[in-house]
């Protein structure tokens, strides 16, 4: 099969893994960042919502190979007891240089007074996907849940190890793969966006026709 190249606009290895798993379907060879350039430095996220954010990564990488196919993605967890922080800020959560262990214990100190039936948050991926002809297609996921008293599991990443998923007494790192990528809010977004990329083709179809 004549496979399109799509460049997956993140530095984030493992959304990076995720979407070699949740994209393997589609008739597309994914490539990297790293493969166009060891030096692409990343736009400033200055959006308000994760799709402000995540259409600001899709335009900068867009300057650098117009008429590719490219998915850009934002997305982050929103606590209600928190007023729905950190939200676009959850990879500058505490500090931007922190490592995650510490940026996780900070978000847990900040929840400790917190009841288990309060600490509801909710984990949200949005894709943005750049066409060769200039259109953009937007998808959105979203996982409601908890969050833990304290980090657990080991698989997944970052917020992985506190959030608890409705229906689930584990957090998303004790459940891991290959469960994650059947429920995840990335998931659900890449689902999605699966069904604009097929409208997307037929109309495309229709228009050859
Ligand atoms: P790119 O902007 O390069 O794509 P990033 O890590 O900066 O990568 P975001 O701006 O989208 O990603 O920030 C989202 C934050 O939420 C980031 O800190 C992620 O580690 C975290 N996050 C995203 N998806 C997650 C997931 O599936 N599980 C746990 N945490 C996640």
């Amino acid at each position: 099969m004549n496979r399109e190249d799509l460049w997956l606009a993140t530095h984030n290895k493992d959304k990076v893994k995720e979407f070699y798993d949740l994209l393997g379907d589609l008739p597309f060879r994914l490539r990297l960042i790293e493969e166009f350039s060891s030096d692409y430095a990343p736009p400033e996220e200055t959006g308000k919502t994760f799709l402000e954010n995540a259409l600001i990564k899709l335009q900068a990488f867009k300057k650098e190979k117009p008429g590719a196919w490219i998915l850009a993605e934002d997305g982050g967890i929103e606590v209600d007891a928190l007023d729905k922080r950190p939200g676009v800020y959850s990879a500058r959560y505490y500090s931007e240089t922190a490592t995650w262990p510490e940026r996780l214990k900070a978000l847990l100190k900040e929840m400790e007074q917190v009841p288990e039936p309060l600490r509801t948050a909710h984990m949200t991926s949005v894709i943005a996907v750049g066409t060769p002809d200039q259109k953009t297609l937007q998808a959105q996921g979203v996982v409601s849940g908890s969050l833990a008293f304290s980090m657990r599991g080991h698989e997944g990443f970052a917020y992985d190890w506190l959030f608890i998923p409705n229906g689930h007494d584990q957090t998303v790192g004790e459940l891991g793969y290959p469960l994650k990528n059947k429920f995840s809010h990335r998931y659900k977004a890449v689902e999605e966006l699966k069904k604009k990329l097929g409208q997307y083709f037929s109309q495309q179809k229709s228009a050859v026709l």
